[in-house]
């Protein structure tokens, strides 16, 4: 098999000096920081689609980047070379696992059963390349978004033979996920949403949506799939509006249908925004309800109201980002960079710096998220500001064992309470400062 990306070897770690554009200055995989490898703290993983299939088209105008790896569109030949181009993509970058959707990796035949043997005999190829390079899939999913057939909706839809084709790739994304040694399965409700209320019924899409999921858990249960069912939150686009907004409303949809044991949360920085919070915030969320399952690491940018899936580049995004995940004890599944190079980044050398960037700044984040714990102000301060919880009324508080009656008596006798308390933000923010540019 000849070399797809030539010239471009396996990406040094190099260290903060070095002004080689193919090495990276803070992404060293075996470094110890915070009692674990860098590795270890953050299993990168490549996304299939906008790495080997994406080509940089927008709604104004065709792709600009090669990403027929020298074989014809739209065949297997196609399909094989993306699988080539893919592992020895991941191989140069160190990047450990993979996540895919079924019709990232075959083209899509009208008939659906052709779609199934393509896709069986594919998977039969990328387990090759698994095994020759160690390299594992994170998770798989279904695209229930692009056919024309989902345009009401997949799990949403308003046709019941629709809905069993959503069905039908679930349990086929399913099959080859367990087949791939996948450690997660992804919902992305992509058209699970409306347009308008007027030609909607909310409350039979959302519970078609769960009964899609809960026979999802049941038959992946029954073939042996171990690993964590997610859903990957976001408010809109394509839709207006979608039913997983955001991680609160997504954890209320998973307990009212009675989801939670199996499913966990991808939570996506980009989607985090588009829905008025930032990255840290769902993070937070989602661990406090210990439903942090994993992360799609690709942001957005502030002054676009869309989802622009960019390589992350703010440090104090991934240092907050990764403040959640090591107070949350790591996450299960992985750091997937659901990611593309904007279309003007359009060379393959540009595929391989965007990753080294985006690598390079968790790894900054995980390095100053763990030297902000190790500092211990902010988390000291945040202790000392409940304190009063700790002991007396507020002690009975915690533990339920007061009343409504008990607590007005308190406040009976103080007449008025003292002020709660500087929040302190500025100085706050000037810990993390002092912190982020310490040397
Ligand atoms: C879309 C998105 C998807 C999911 C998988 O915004 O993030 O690519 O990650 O379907
Ligand atoms: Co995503």
């Amino acid at each position: 098999m000849a070399e797809i990306f030539t010239g471009i070897g396996k990406i040094p770690y190099e260290g903060p000096k070095s002004k080689t554009p193919l090495a990276f200055k803070f992404y060293d995989a075996e470094k110890v920081v915070a009692g674990k490898k860098m590795k270890e703290h953050l299993p990168f993983a490549m996304a299939w689609w906008h790495t080997l299939c994406a080509e940089g088209r927008d709604i104004f105008g065709a792709g600009t980047t090669d990403k027929a790896f020298g074989a014809a569109q739209d065949t297997m030949e196609h399909a094989r070379a993306k699988v080539d181009a893919g592992f020895e993509f991941m191989q140069k970058l160190g990047i450990t696992e993979f996540c895919f959707h079924d019709t990232d990796t075959v083209p899509e035949a009208d008939d659906i059963n052709e779609t199934n043997k393509r896709l069986d005999e594919i998977t039969d190829y990328m387990l090759v390349k698994m095994k020759e390079t160690g390299i594992k899939c994170l998770w798989g999913t279904a695209n229930m978004f692009s056919n024309p057939r989902f345009v009401n909706g997949a799990g949403s839809t308003n046709s019941a033979d629709v809905y069993c084709f959503a069905a039908a790739q679930v349990k086929k994304a399913l099959d080859l996920t367990v087949k791939l040694g996948g450690r997660g399965y992804v919902f992305w409700g992509g058209r699970e949403g409306y347009e308008t209320l007027l030609n909607t019924d909310v409350k039979l899409e959302l519970e078609n949506i769960a009964a899609l999921m809960k026979m999802a858990v049941e038959y992946g249960r029954k073939i042996g799939f171990k690993g964590d069912f997610l859903i990957e939150p976001k408010p809109k686009e394509p839709m207006k509006h979608q039913y997983d907004f955001d991680a609160m409303t997504s954890i209320a949809f998973l307990r009212q249908y009675g989801l939670d044991k199996d499913f966990k949360l991808n939570i996506e920085a980009n989607h985090a925004t588009l829905a008025g919070h930032t990255f840290a915030h769902d993070l937070r969320v989602s661990a406090i309800n210990s439903m942090l399952g994993s992360i799609d690491v690709n942001t957005g940018d502030p002054l676009l109201g869309w989802d622009t899936d960019e390589f992350p580049k703010d440090v104090y995004d991934t240092t907050f980002a990764m403040l959640e995940v090591l107070r949350n004890g790591g996450i299960a599944g992985g750091f997937n960079f659901d990611a593309k190079t904007r279309r003007p980044s359009y060379t393959h050398e540009d595929m391989f710096l965007a990753f080294i960037h985006g690598m390079d700044t968790f790894a900054l984040g995980l390095i100053k998220a763990a030297a902000i714990i190790e500092d211990g102000r902010i988390d000291n301060f945040i202790k000392e500001k409940y304190s009063s919880f700790n002991s007396g009324i507020g002690q009975k508080i915690r533990s339920g064992q007061t009343s409504l009656e008990e607590l007005a008596d308190h406040a009976a006798k103080l007449k008025k309470p003292e002020m709660p308390g500087s929040g302190k933000q500025e100085y706050l923010e000037s810990v993390v400062n002092s912190v982020l540019f310490n040397n």
